[in-house]
Formats: C-alpha cells, structure tokens, sequence
C-alpha cells in the first residue's frame, strides 16, 4: 500500500504557478472531498487539507456545511449540486465545473479527473466562488501530454549534464546518482499536474554508456522517480538505446528480427513492469545523429519500432519512436539532398505498418526547431500511424533561456495549422492519440527554468496540450496571475500589462533580430547561441541559406529545386511552390530570390533584413525599459527582478550583436546600402 501523499513544499526553490497565495480561494473555505481509496484521490484530499490548513479554511466532513464539493460521480451518495451535473461520460481525466446556489462543484468519472478540476478551481481562484456558472465540461484534447528530458546521469563532455539545457544541472541526478531528495521532483510533478501534463521521459533521447543502464541494472532509480511523479498523474517513460541487447545483453547482434534479440527486449521489459507496474514505455532516436538503429541490419523504422512495440504490448505501454533521422554528414557541394526532405521521405512509404502501440514522434519542422519553420509534411502523410508532434520548450534556438521569448504563439500556430486548407482538420487533431511532447526545459536552478519568465513555457506547452484551442495570450494571462500573484489594484494592472508587453510579442521580436523570412539557422556552431551567418553553410549538417552576391533562400520547389514542395498535400503544395503565394515569413525556406525581390509587404528582401533587424533590436530594447520601471516598486520578488534585468541586459547585447551581423553581412554580399541610411558596419 501506498504511503500517504504529502504536499511537497521546497525551500529555496522558486514556487512557480503554484505560490502559497495562488491557493488562497480554495483554502479559505470548507471543501468537501467525495473520492475513493486511490492514490489520486488521496493527492486530492492531501492538496485540499494542505490549502485549508495554510489559509484558515477546512476540509468539511459528510454531513457539514461546504463551499466547495470535489466528487467521483460513481460516489454513492453524491450531494444534490454534484448529483445535478452528472450526465456526459467525462473519462479517466475529465471534469465538470459548475457553480450553483452558492456551493462550486467538480464532478469526474476517475481520480485524475478530480486532481485536474481541483487545479482548474487553482486557476480560477476567488471567480471560482462566485455568482453562478453554468456546468463547463473539460477533457484534454489529446491523450498523452508529455516531456521529455534530455537529461544525463553523468556530465558530458561537450553536452553537460542536461543536453540543451540552460538551467543548471538535472533535479533527477546530481555527481552519478539520484538525488537523495526528490522532493523537488515530486515538486515539479505537481507544477506539471497543474498544467495537464501526464507523461515524462526522465532521460535523454542520446542514451550514453551510463545511461543506457536505467534499463537494467539501474532500473531501481527509474522506479523511485516514477514513485514521485505517480501521486500527481504522471506515467514515466525512459528513453532506451537501440542497441541495448548487444551492450546490456552481451549478444552480437541489435537485429529487430534476431529471435534472440526480440526475446532480450520482452525479458528485460517484462523486469521493468514488475518494478513499475505503470510504465509509460519507451522513447527512442535511431538511425540519427550517430545513435544506432535498425539501418545497420538492413531493418527499416517500422521494424525497429515494432520490436519495441511487442515488448510493451502485453504491459500497455507504447514506444515513441522519433521521426528525426537525416543525413548529418552530407556533402555540401551536393545540391541534390535536402534535410528538409528526410523525415517524410524514411517515414511517409512505411504509414499503417506500425502496432498501434508504436507512436511515431515528429518535430513539428522538418528541420530543427528554428524559430520559424513551415509545420512538417510528415503529419499529414501518415494518416494510419499514430503520431505525436514534438516541440522544444527548452529554448535551444530560440535565445536559451537568456531571452525573452514566449513561445505559445508559434505553437498555437503549429496546432491550428490545416494542410487541407480551411474547414478541414488542424493538426491537433491529427494527433489526438499520438499527443503532444515537448523537450523540458527544467534543471536545478532556483527558478526551475533559468529565466524566470521562460517558466511561461513550461506552463503555456501544458495548458496548449489540454486545449490547443486557447489563446496564447489568454494563458499567459493566467500563468501572470498564478506566479506574481497581481493585486485588483493600480500596481497589480501595472505589473500585469509589464509583463504582457514584454512577453506577448516576444517570439516574433525573436525572430526579427535572427535568421530572416523562415531561411533558419544562422547561428554559432555546436552550442548554438548568438549569430554565425555562415557557422553551418559549409558543414555536413544540412543547414544552408546559399546567400551569394544576387540573393538569398533555398529552392525548395519541384519545378527548380529539391522538390520539397511536393511532400504537402493541396493547397499548401502549391501556395508553397509559387513565388507569388508563399507567405513572406517563409519565403527564404522555399525559395531563392534576388535580394531586389518584393514581398507581399511591400518592401524589398534586402530593406525588409535591414528594417527588421532594426526594429526587433529596438524591440529589446524596449522589452529592458518596460522591466526597469517595476525596479523597486515592490511588485515583484527584487531577487527575481534582478536575475531578469541581468538577463535583458544579455538580451538587448545579443539582439545588438544579430542586428549588426545580419544586416553588414547582407550588405557587404549584395551591395545595397539602408533605404534610410542607417549604421551598417
Ligand atoms: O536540435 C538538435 C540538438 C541535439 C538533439 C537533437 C535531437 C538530443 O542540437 O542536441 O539531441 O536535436 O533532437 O535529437
């Protein structure tokens, strides 16, 4: 029997979402709690007493006066508010919220329900309580809402000890072993619940020679962090080495056809179920950037994916298997092959060969995460495959952390893009059993995430994998008034409107000071940050932008170029393919135009790098005043103030540094001076 659920509480680790005062609403009433034995329900009641007993309210007992019922409809005796609502069947982690004659309350089918509609009562805070409000009926839009973290047991040599990560070291691992503690990962799994989420994968995709142990004789450490994350919702998942069977086995061989192979994986899965009997299942890269695969036995991904896949059919589990794999050491004197191409080109021919517990995971570009790519071809060529989209909430290129730069805006875009066109479905539900992943953005710091502000994120990702249908700004909104806690008053509007100007438009103002119209890269090799305009166009990687002294752009049309064009259905292979419709803030991704060419916009290429790059250093600039004005005010935590102002000083140095690197370069190559004549070096 599970022990008890405490509310974990961790000093000197920054609250996040979920300050004391962000449970105010709740715990200064009487709640009544109508669950079951589970552990989840107990999380729930746990949670609730917590809130009660720091804000004066009380846990109320059958029979006794509530303000607030939270009850599993299959209760028994459901009291007449919640009894009133039951109707629509709600699944394992649906919701009903309604306020009626004075007493709020929360009906699910299952524990989880209940744990999510508690914090949706979180969210609403003291409008929770007040008035009426009409039964509301929440489930997630999607199955599974997961993160994955690309986090080491070791430090690695070149990587460190998180891969991408920009905040500090991991808080699963610390010096080659678990942490001692793991209240602070039984801390991140409730900020996780509170936004939705439901999955983690605790290591990285590249699984090293220590790593690569988690799945046999270092299982126990993956068992004691699902203890943590079990209590809030949370299935964990590891991401395993393809050829586990030859280096943890002792066989020759990682053949997904070898009898001897299969029988390893089903061996060894069947030990990780009888230590975690709710295991997620199994993250994989194969075939990419140097990890092994089934290329090597002549196998392809749905044969690799499918060996794993009936290891974890009979314990429910599913394998993710990543749609990442391209040519890293490609010539760059060859025109002929273009990464953009890859992915869909391996996967698309193998579409309804996958088990159904096999999820094919795509990043949501065809390149690499860039701050602006078109959504990837590859999600709508498997329409008999389950696949889940992937996005990088660690900010690998988009300004790691020390930039402002929410991202929900461009997600949002990514979810409610139609490669049908209008009336036909988005992408959020073609992934609707595959799910939405996301590389975390989470390491030891104090504030979790590095940049305080990139803590909007993490939150934003959650909220978006619920209900791709929110508005960026709107959770935004939500995520200010759980962290800062703003008052009703002056200041409270002040610092709200602060932070919405610094952080609604800030992904855009990102991508005006760095790589121009969608052409991507553009930055320093290797660790990626600041700009390099010709860091990769030399290189293996695939990642080129062909500027000469004419123009700029890669053809990526079928008429004259690398025929990528062709991957999308209609009408995007044609909106795509013609100079004339190509959406201008991708027009270098698809095509190669002289620097002379007019965008929709009105301006020329060239005139529109020079205006763009001035105005989004500008925009930094800005973004640093706004921050400077709450200084001393008392609005904000000063220590938390002063680790952001540090970090836009950062910000507008960088932006500075794109903004004069971009546009002397641009000159020097086309000769085309400023329209208005502004400093180019
Ligand atoms: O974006 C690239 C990163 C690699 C990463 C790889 C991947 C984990 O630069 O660090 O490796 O993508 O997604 O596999």
């Amino acid at each position: 029997k599970e022990p008890p659920v405490t509310v974990p509480h961790v000093d000197d680790v920054h609250p996040a979402w979920l300050p004391p005062e962000a449970f105010r609403a709740i715990g200064a009433r009487r709640v009544l709690v109508l669950a079951d034995g589970s552990p989840l329900s107990g999380t729930v009641r746990a949670e609730v007493a917590d809130a009660c007993a720091r804000h004066g309210g009380a846990v109320a007992a059958p029979g006794e006066p509530y303000d607030l019922v939270l009850a599993l409809a299959s209760g028994g005796s459901l009291p007449p508010e919640a009894a009133a609502l039951k109707g629509p069947e709600l699944g394992p982690e649906g919701f009903l919220l309604a306020r009626t004659g004075g007493v709020s309350a929360v009906l699910a089918d299952a524990p989880a329900g209940l744990l999510y509609g508690f914090f949706a009562v979180v969210r609403l805070g003291e409008a929770a309580f007040e008035g009426e409000r009409p039964a509301e009926t929440h489930r997630p839009a999607l199955e599974r809402r997961m993160l994955d973290h690309w986090d080491n047991i070791d430090v690695h040599p070149v990587m460190g000890q998180v891969e991408r990560g920009y905040s500090g070291g991991s808080i699963f691992w610390r010096d080659g072993v678990l942490h001692e503690d793991l209240t602070r990962v039984r801390a991140y799994a409730r900020l996780l619940a509170a936004t939705g989420v439901n999955a983690v994968a605790v290591n990285n995709v590249n699984v090293h020679a220590t790593e690569a142990r988690l799945l046999t004789d270092r299982l126990d450490e993956v068992a004691a962090l699902a203890a943590e994350f079990r209590p809030y919702g949370i299935r964990v998942h590891l991401s395993v080495n393809f050829a586990s069977p030859i280096a943890l086995g002792g066989l020759e061989t990682a053949d997904p056809a070898d009898e001897r192979v299969r029988a390893w994986w089903a061996r060894t899965t069947e030990r990780v179920y009888a230590a975690i009997p709710d295991f997620g299942g199994y993250v994989v890269k194969a075939d990419s950037e140097g990890q092994p695969g089934p290329f090597a036995y002549g196998r392809d991904h749905a044969d690799g994916a499918n060996m794993l896949a009936d290891a974890l059919a009979p314990h429910g589990g599913v394998v993710h298997w990543r749609a990442f794999v391209y040519n890293h050491r490609q010539d760059w004197r060859d025109r002929s092959t273009d990464r953009a191409r890859a992915a869909y080109d391996h996967f698309a021919p193998l579409d309804g060969r996958f088990r159904d517990n096999a999820i094919v995971q795509v990043k949501y570009g065809p390149i690499d995460f860039q701050t602006r790519e078109p959504v990837s071809p590859v999600i709508a060529a498997m329409p008999d495959t389950r696949l889940a989209v992937e996005l990088q909430v660690t900010q690998e290129y988009t300004g790691q952390q020390r930039h402002v730069c929410y991202l929900a805006p461009m997600w949002s875009e990514v979810l409610g893009f139609r490669f049908w066109g209008e009336g036909e479905p988005a992408v959020a539900e073609v992934i609707k059993s595959g799910g939405l992943v996301a590389v975390s953005n989470v390491g030891d710091d104090r504030y979790w995430t590095g940049h305080p502000l990139a803590q909007a994120n993490l939150y934003a990702f959650g909220r978006l994998a619920w209900d791709p249908g929110l508005d960026p700004v709107a959770i935004l909104d939500e995520w200010i008034g759980l962290t800062f806690v703003p008052g009703d008053d002056e200041g409270g509007e002040r610092l709200r409107a602060t932070l919405h100007g610094m952080m609604d438009g800030s992904w855009r103002t990102y991508e005006r000071y760095t790589a121009p119209l969608g052409v991507g890269f553009m930055v320093r090799p290797g660790h990626h940050y600041g700009p390099d305009v010709d860091g990769y166009e030399y290189t293996p990687w695939g990642t080129y932008h062909f500027a000469d002294r004419d123009g700029v752009g890669v053809d990526r049309t079928r008429a004259t170029g690398t025929g990528y064009t062709g991957q999308y259905p209609k009408p995007w292979s044609e909106v795509y393919e013609s100079l004339a419709e190509c959406p201008d803030e991708l027009l270098l991704f698809f095509h190669h135009v002289p620097y002379g060419h007019v965008l929709h916009s009105g301006v020329t290429v060239i005139q529109h790098i020079y205006d763009t790059h001035f105005a989004g250093a500008e925009e930094a600039a800005e973004i640093r005043a706004l921050w400077a004005k709450l200084e001393g005010d008392g609005l904000v935590d000063p220590a938390l103030h002063a680790r952001v102002r540090e970090l836009l000083d950062e910000q507008v140095r960088s932006a500075e540094e794109w903004r004069d690197q971009i546009n002397s370069y641009f000159y020097r190559k086309s000769g085309v001076p400023d329209a208005r004549g502004r400093t180019i070096y």
